[in-house]
């Protein structure tokens, strides 16, 4: 579609106020949420992700693109989110120490309070100990860890540890996901989930929360 195509392009320029105002569009001509979310904004990101790893753009440009996502992001959220439903539970969610990368855990969060979940973001270069000081604080159901670097996926270890040394391991369940991050090692970890994007997330804590 035209206009998904144009968003997924301005979103690699850069271009926040453009990005946000051909959501705004495509919102206002009817297309589904998720098509925008996955062929526009992702879709965009993605190129930006490849032309990244290959040297062909740098840092900054990869930062502008992050906030026109940001842009288009702000006006889908209102239609992602629910209003109103009962809530299912508690969710501790945070981007691990060390990795400042928070597009993906702020879009899982989205999705979870669309399905009822009241979600606790910590952020980002969240620390082991705040993960679990903040589950503790608020008698919460399940704690979500995101990671985007290799460097930073061995912290998600360092909470579940620091969870059943708190006498919380079997209280509270632990999901893990961001692009490096696998259900192999999930499981290598102990952690009870993963999940490859935000409707998985919610699907995936569903289920560890019946
Ligand atoms: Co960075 N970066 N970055 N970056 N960046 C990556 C991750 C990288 C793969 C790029 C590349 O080389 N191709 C690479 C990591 C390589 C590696 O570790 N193997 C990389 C690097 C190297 C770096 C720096 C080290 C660069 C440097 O300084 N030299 C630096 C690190 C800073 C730090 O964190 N300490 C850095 C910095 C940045 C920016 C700040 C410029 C910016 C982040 C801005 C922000 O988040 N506010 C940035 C960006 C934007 C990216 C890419 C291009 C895009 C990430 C993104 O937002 N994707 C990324 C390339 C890529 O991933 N292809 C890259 C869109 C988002 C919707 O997807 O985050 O995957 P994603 O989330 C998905 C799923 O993974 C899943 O659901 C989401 C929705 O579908 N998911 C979960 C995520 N968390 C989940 C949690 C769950 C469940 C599902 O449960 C709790």
């Amino acid at each position: 579609m035209e206009i998904l195509e144009k968003i997924a392009a301005q979103l690699q320029q850069g271009e926040e106020e453009e990005v946000a105002a051909l959501t705004q569009r495509a919102i206002d001509a009817q297309i589904e949420p998720k098509q925008i979310l996955d062929q526009g904004l992702i879709g965009g990101m993605n190129v930006v992700g490849e032309l990244f790893r290959d040297h062909e753009i740098f840092l900054p440009e990869v930062l502008l693109a992050a906030k026109a996502m940001h842009a288009g992001l702000d006006r889908l959220k209102p239609l992602l989110e629910a209003a109103d439903v009962p809530s299912r539970g508690k969710v501790i969610l945070g981007t691990v120490q060390g990795d400042l990368h928070d597009i993906g855990k702020n879009l899982v969060g989205i999705m979870l309070r669309g399905a009822g979940f009241e979600v606790i973001d910590l952020g980002n270069d969240v620390s082991p100990e705040r993960f679990v000081q903040a589950a503790k604080e608020n008698d919460a159901a399940v704690i979500g860890m995101s990671a985007l670097l290799t460097t930073t996926m061995p912290v998600m270890k360092q909470v579940i540890t620091l969870l059943t040394e708190a006498g919380l391991g079997s209280r509270v369940r632990t999901i893990i996901g961001g692009a490096p991050v696998s259900g192999d090692f999930a499981q290598q970890i102990g952690a009870d989930a993963y999940a490859y994007d935000g409707a998985n997330a919610v699907e995936q804590i569903k289920a560890l929360t019946v």
